[in-house]
Parts: C-alpha cells; sequence; structure tokens
C-alpha cells in the first residue's frame, strides 16, 4: 500500500468523524445493548463505522475492514491491507459521560501493523504512528518511554474486575500482588486511550484480560513506536483475529508483569 497515501487519508476520516461526533454530542441518543445490558451500543458507533466503511472500500476496494459494529468484512485473517476499526472505543464514557472514548483505527498488512490512529474526540488530541517512522501526539514527536523507572514507581491502568476472586480469566491474588507492588493504579475506561496514555508516558503500564482486536490494534502500533511492550498476559504474541489478555508496558517491567503477576486461569 501506499503508507503516506494510506495514513493521510485515514487521519482526513478520523478528523472528519471526530467533528461529526461532537457536533452531535447533546443530542438524545439511541442506545441499545448487545452481549449483555452494560454492553452498550448507540446509533453514533453504528453510523461512525459506517462511515468508516464506506470511506474506506470506495477508497481502496481491496483493502478489508474489521470493525465492532459489522459494517465491515468477516474478516478471519490478516492477508493484504486491513482496516481494524473501533468507531467509539469506551462507548460507557460516551453514553454516561459525552467524553473519554476515542476513534481507533489500525491498518495492518499481511498481518504487520503498519499505521495507527487515537483521536480523544472530545479532547481534540490524536495519536498517530507510522511504523518505523514513531508516534506523535497532535502532531508533536512523542518521545521514546523510560527504560529506568522500576515497577514500584510505576501506574499501571487496570479494571478492577480483576481484582474480584471469582473472575473467569485470571488469578485475582496475582493481580491483587501487582496493584500492591504499583505505585498507584488508574481505570479509564477506554482500552485505546489506555494505551495511548502508556506511549505518552502518562501511565506506565495497562494491563487486561480481555480484549478484542480493534480495541488494541491502534495502540500496539502506537506504543510499539516509542518503545513499549504489546503482548498477550502470557506473554505470548497478540493474535489480531481474536479476543484476547493484553499486557502493554515500558520495555523494562514487562517481563517481571507477565512472570511474577499475571497467571492466566
Ligand atoms: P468498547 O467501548 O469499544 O466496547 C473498557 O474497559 C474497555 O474494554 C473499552 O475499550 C471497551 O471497548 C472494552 N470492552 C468492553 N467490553 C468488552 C468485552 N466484553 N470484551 C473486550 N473488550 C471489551
Ligand atoms: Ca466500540
Amino acid at each position: 500500500m501506499d503508507k503516506e497515501k494510506v495514513f493521510q487519508d485515514a487521519k482526513d476520516w478520523v478528523l472528519e468523524a471526530g467533528e461529526y461526533i461532537r457536533d452531535r454530542i447533546n443530542e438524545p441518543l439511541h442506545i441499545e445493548t448487545k452481549s449483555n445490558p452494560d454492553d452498550l451500543v448507540t446509533q453514533m458507533d453504528q453510523d461512525t463505522e459506517e462511515f468508516f466503511a464506506g470511506k474506506i472500500k470506495g477508497t481502496y476496494p481491496s483493502h478489508r475492514v474489521f470493525g465492532e459494529e459489522g459494517f465491515g468484512d468477516d474478516v478471519k485473517d490478516l492477508e493484504g491491507v486491513v482496516w481494524i476499526v473501533d468507531p467509539i472505543d469506551g462507548t460507557m464514557n460516551f453514553v454516561h459521560q459525552q467524553k473519554n472514548f476515542a476513534i481507533s483505527i489500525g491498518i495492518y498488512e499481511d498481518g504487520v501493523g503498519e499505521i495507527g490512529l487515537i483521536y480523544n474526540v472530545m479532547d481534540d488530541v490524536l495519536y498517530t504512528a507510522v511504523k518505523g517512522e514513531g508516534a506523535q501526539r497532535n502532531g508533536e514527536v512523542l518521545p521514546e518511554l523510560s527504560k529506568d523507572r522500576p515497577l514500584h514507581r510505576s501506574i499501571f491502568s487496570l479494571n478492577t474486575t480483576w481484582l474480584i476472586e471469582e473472575n473467569r480469566l485470571v488469578d485475582s491474588k496475582g493481580i491483587a500482588d501487582l496493584v500492591k507492588t504499583l505505585r498507584s493504579t488508574r481505570s479509564y475506561g477506554s482500552a485505546a486511550l489506555e494505551f495511548a496514555f502508556v506511549a505518552e508516558g502518562l501511565i506506565d503500564g495497562y494491563v487486561t484480560m480481555s480484549l478484542m482486536p480493534w480495541d488494541v490494534a491502534a495502540g500496539k502500533v502506537i506504543l510499539e513506536e516509542v518503545g513499549g511492550i504489546v503482548t498477550a498476559g502470557d506473554g505470548s504474541r497478540l493474535d489480531m483475529v481474536k479476543r484476547s489478555s493484553v499486557c502493554a508496558t515500558r520495555d523494562n517491567i514487562h517481563e517481571e508483569v507477565i512472570a511474577d503477576y499475571i497467571r492466566l486461569k
């Protein structure tokens, strides 16, 4: 693919979609639920994904679209160019707070993450990366992350769900030990923004036991461009077509977190 042109188009479309959402943020929402009563989706999630699918297919007919709301293709592998799209990441924040949500787009070619964009819509902050060319925040280069700070001086974002003993995915005692070791924890409610905040150095890591590819795709590209490490919770390579656990941190603490704290069930 023509990486520069695809990047420019993606950026234009993300900003356009963001402006559309901001203009309508105070209008009444049409909310439905998906897998459970807390799994929310709005007309805005669907309209925004439809907007991207239309732009992508109209401009790049050979590219595939892998999106949360199903307006794209039925993607089972990452052959060729695949746009992995979350039209609104942090839908619960969108519904309850009308802020703290993001548009997330990762563009992969033959399985390799080449372009990542995360747009914090209400704050008008755009994080971008092109593989091999570094990452930026609103056009300003994001520096490489510290390799010195130890785990006990680190802040992680983490959902408290993983501290509940009867959760199905992880040994909560290991996560509780991690919380005790860390300087502190945060919880932002948008995986994409959590990756972006690690890349920006606001937090040092993000650990979660269940994400879909569209929650991760852009964040992985952006974080890796500033020297961060993104794997599944057991340290293995992320499978970008399946649900997975995720451990995304600065370089020097990643192994320790995997080896000493995350015990997947
Ligand atoms: P969403 O808002 O696009 O659905 C909330 O902690 C984060 O996890 C959000 O990024 C949210 O994405 C994602 N998320 C919510 N429910 C999820 C689920 N069942 N599986 C994977 N990711 C989920
Ligand atoms: Ca979403």
